[in-house]
């Protein structure tokens, strides 16, 4: 995209992961910027060995390896700046009341999932700047699925596409732009520090959780209560009936609505 760090922009008809892809380019050494995008995704990841879906040639399936100069700390703010962008563009294409279910989920305003970020970073390799890579994918359901019966049992009720929301279908590579566009003065504010706290006001603002119950689960336990805020670190501050807890992105398993 002219503009953008994003001009390395790798195409593939098929693929088993656009985030598997990026990351082995990462080890490889390859520099701050590409982009791989995806007509099908064989093995599409979730988070935490979950599954994305997306059959061919409908939705943006796409990941960018950035290698930014942030603390370990402030990391997690990586993929929510991905979250926005994706945000941004999809408002620009129309869609109104898309919000995101903290921290990086897109849904529309009944809770049907438009879109999943999984961030990933390869820690392993030694070298400091292997160390710094991260390669964040995003799906966004585009122009699948079509309707409410177009979606395999398990997904039924639980997913919603752009097409959907505005009545039309989508050009992918235009939603391709307006991604990348937004996104590139997102990756500029992860270097300073009003630049994150530019991200952390923009995902509070944007933040559907906000004010619902909701059912935290954790490595170490559930946890209930009253989502109240977003702390100036961009965590998820819950009210339960024990006192306030912070819930960090990278701990949830899965954040529900609570009862
Ligand atoms: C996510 O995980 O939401 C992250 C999804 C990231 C996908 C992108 S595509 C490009 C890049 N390359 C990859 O290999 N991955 C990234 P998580 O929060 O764990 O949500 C996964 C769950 O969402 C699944 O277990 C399903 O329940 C549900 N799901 C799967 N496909 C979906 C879809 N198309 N729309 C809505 N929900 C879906």
């Amino acid at each position: 995209m002219p503009g953008t760090r994003f001009t390395d922009i790798r195409r593939f008809a098929t693929i088993d992961s656009t985030n598997r892809y990026l990351l082995g380019e990462a080890r490889a050494g390859t520099p701050e910027g590409a982009v791989a995008v995806a007509d099908y995704q064989s093995a599409g990841r979730g988070r935490l060995g979950r599954h994305w879906e997306a059959p061919p040639g409908t939705n943006l399936l796409v990941s960018v390896l950035l290698r930014p100069q942030v603390t370990v700390a402030d990391r997690h703010l990586v993929p929510t700046a991905v979250a926005l962008a994706a945000v941004e563009a999809i408002r620009g294409f129309g869609a109104t009341g898309v919000g995101i279910k903290w921290p990086n989920d897109l849904v529309a305003p009944d809770g049907r999932k438009l879109a999943g970020v999984l961030a990933e970073s390869d820690l392993g390799a030694g070298s400091d700047a292997l160390a710094a890579a991260v390669v964040v994918g995003i799906g966004i359901n585009a122009n699948w699925p079509t309707d409410a019966d177009d979606l395999p049992p398990e997904l039924t009720g639980l997913a919603v596409s752009l097409r959907q929301l505005i009545g039309r279908p989508v050009d992918l590579d235009a939603l391709l732009d307006a991604f990348l566009l937004a996104l590139e003065p997102r990756v500029e504010d992860l270097t300073t520090a009003a630049g994150r706290r530019a991200l952390v006001e923009e995902l509070t603002s944007t933040c559907d959780t906000l004010g619902t119950r909701v059912r935290v689960e954790l490595p170490d336990g559930t946890l209930e209560g009253d989502a109240v805020g977003i702390t100036p670190e961009g965590h998820l501050a819950v009210r339960t009936p024990n006192g306030d807890r912070t819930v960090v992105a990278g701990d949830v398993i899965h954040l529900r609505p609570g009862s």
